[in-house]
C-alpha cells in the first residue's frame, strides 16, 4: 500500500485529495495546524475524516515539517499547506512571503534529507503570470507575478525546479489556474457570492459587497484538479504542468449566473465596495492545458455553468438545512459578517 502525505489536509483541496487517494487505496497522511477551534469541517463533509491520519505541523516550525515525514514515512508528497489568499497577501506580506515561498524550501530540504526517493507536488498557481498579457497562459509564458503571494509562490516554483535539477529528485509543479467547490473558503469571490447569493434568495441578507467585477478568471471544479495532481506524480519522470479550462468569465458573470439561478435581482443587491480593490489586479487569466491533457490524459469534467449551479445549490441547501434545525459540518455559520472585516492595507492606502 502507498502512502502520501498531503500538507494542508483541512483546506480545499487537501480534502478533495485526501478523499481521491483513499479511493485509490492509499494509506493517507494530513498535516494540520494547532488552532484554537479545530478546523475538519471538509474532512468531516466528505466523510473521511476518520480514515486519514493527522499529524500535528506548523510551515514555519522545521522540526515539525521533519517529524511529519518520518512519521508518515511518504512515497508521494503533495504539498498544498500556504497562505492562500491573495487579498491577505497585501495585508500580510511577510508571513505570506515565508509561508507560501520559504516553507516549500523546509519541506524540499526535510524531503531531501529524510525522504529523498518520496515524489514531490508543489501547488503552484495562474497567478505566477500575473501581467497584462492577453492570451491563454502555457508551461512557456513569462512569468509577471502581481502580489507578495505571486512572488512568493514564483519562489518556489523555482527552488521545486532547483531540486529537481540538482538532487535528481522527482518534484513537480502543478501550475493550476483557480478551481473551486462548496468546500471552497469564504474569502474567495465564488464562494463568497454562491453563499451571498443563497442568503439574500431566503431574506436573510441584502447587499453583497465586492471589488473588481471585471477580472476574468479561469474557473474550474476542485476535484477534478486535485486529480491532475496526482497525474502527474505517477509520470516516469517529473516535469511542470498548466491545468485550467481554457475558459475565462468575469467575476460579474458568475454573479449574473448565481442570481439568475435564484431569481435574484442583481442590480438591486450588489454593491461595489472600493476597499475591495486590490492594490494590484490581475485583470485577465486563462489557461493553455494542453500539455496536461496530451502528456496526462487530463481532462475537466465540470464547465462554467455548472459549477455556478452546484456552488449555489449547496449553499442553498445548507441555509434551509440550518433553518430547520439540521447539524451538519459547515463554515458558514462561525463566519463574521463581511462588513466587520475592515481591509486595513487598502483602506488606510485610499
Ligand atoms: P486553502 O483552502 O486556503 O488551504 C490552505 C491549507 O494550508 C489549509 O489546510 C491551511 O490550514 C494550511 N496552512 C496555512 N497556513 C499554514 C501554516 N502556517 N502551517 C500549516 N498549515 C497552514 O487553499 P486551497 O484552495 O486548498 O489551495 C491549496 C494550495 O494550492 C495552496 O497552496 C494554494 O496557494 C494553491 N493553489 C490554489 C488554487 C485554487 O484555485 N484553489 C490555485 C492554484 C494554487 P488551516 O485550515 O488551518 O487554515
Ligand atoms: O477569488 P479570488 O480571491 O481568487 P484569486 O485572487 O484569483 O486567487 C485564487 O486563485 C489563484 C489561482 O489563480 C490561487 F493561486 C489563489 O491561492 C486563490 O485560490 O479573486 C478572484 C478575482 C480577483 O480579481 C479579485 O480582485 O475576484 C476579484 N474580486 C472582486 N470582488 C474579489 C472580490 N475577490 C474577493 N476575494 N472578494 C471580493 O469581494
Amino acid at each position: 500500500m502507498k502512502s502520501a502525505l498531503i500538507t494542508g489536509i483541512t483546506g480545499q483541496d487537501g480534502a478533495y485529495l485526501a478523499k481521491f487517494l483513499l479511493s485509490k487505496g492509499y494509506r493517507v497522511y494530513g498535516t494540520f495546524r494547532r488552532l484554537s477551534t479545530p478546523n475538519f469541517w471538509r474532512l468531516q463533509a466528505l466523510g473521511v475524516f476518520p480514515k486519514v491520519k493527522l499529524i500535528s505541523m506548523d510551515l514555519g516550525d522545521f522540526s515539525s515539517i521533519s517529524e511529519a515525514l518520518t512519521a508518515s514515512k511518504p512515497d508521494e508528497i503533495y504539498h498544498l499547506a500556504a497562505q492562500s489568499f491573495v487579498g491577505a497577501s497585501f495585508e500580510q506580506p511577510i508571513s505570506t512571503s515565508d509561508m507560501s515561498g520559504l516553507a516549500t524550501t523546509r519541506i524540499l530540504e526535510a524531503t531531501r534529507i529524510h525522504s529523498r526517493d518520496a515524489r514531490f507536488y508543489q501547488a503552484s498557481t495562474s497567478e505566477l503570470f500575473g501581467g497584462s498579457q492577453l492570451g491563454p497562459r502555457s508551461e512557456s509564458s513569462p512569468f509577471e507575478p502581481q502580489s507578495p503571494y505571486a512572488a512568493a509562490k514564483l519562489y518556489a516554483y523555482w527552488m521545486t525546479k532547483i531540486y529537481r535539477e540538482s538532487y535528481g529528485m522527482f518534484t513537480t509543479n502543478g501550475i493550476l489556474f483557480n478551481h473551486e467547490s462548496p468546500l471552497r473558503g469564504l474569502e474567495f469571490v465564488t464562494r463568497k457570492i454562491s453563499n451571498a447569493c443563497a442568503r439574500i434568495g431566503l431574506g436573510l441578507q441584502d447587499k453583497i459587497r465586492l471589488g473588481n467585477l471585471e477580472a476574468r478568471r479561469d474557473w474550474g471544479y476542485a476535484p477534478d484538479y486535485v486529480e491532475s495532481m496526482w497525474m502527474m506524480m505517477q509520470q516516469d519522470k517529473a516535469d511542470d504542468y498548466v491545468v485550467a479550462t481554457g475558459v475565462s468569465h468575469s467575476v460579474a458573470d458568475f454573479v449574473q449566473l448565481a442570481c439568475e439561478r435564484l431569481n435574484i435581482d442583481m442590480s438591486t443587491h450588489i454593491r461595489i465596495d472600493k476597499s475591495l480593490l486590490r492594490p494590484l489586479e490581475v485583470d485577465r487569466l486563462v489557461g493553455d492545458a494542453k500539455k496536461a491533457k496530451t502528456l496526462l490524459h487530463w481532462e475537466p469534467r465540470l464547465g462554467f455553468s455548472d459549477l455556478v449551479t452546484l456552488m449555489v445549490e449547496a449553499d442553498l441547501k445548507r441555509w434551509k438545512d440550518w433553518q430547520a434545525g439540521k447539524f451538519f459540518p459547515w463554515d458558514a455559520p462561525l463566519y463574521p459578517d463581511a462588513n466587520n472585516i475592515i481591509v486595513t492595507r487598502y483602506s488606510l492606502d485610499r
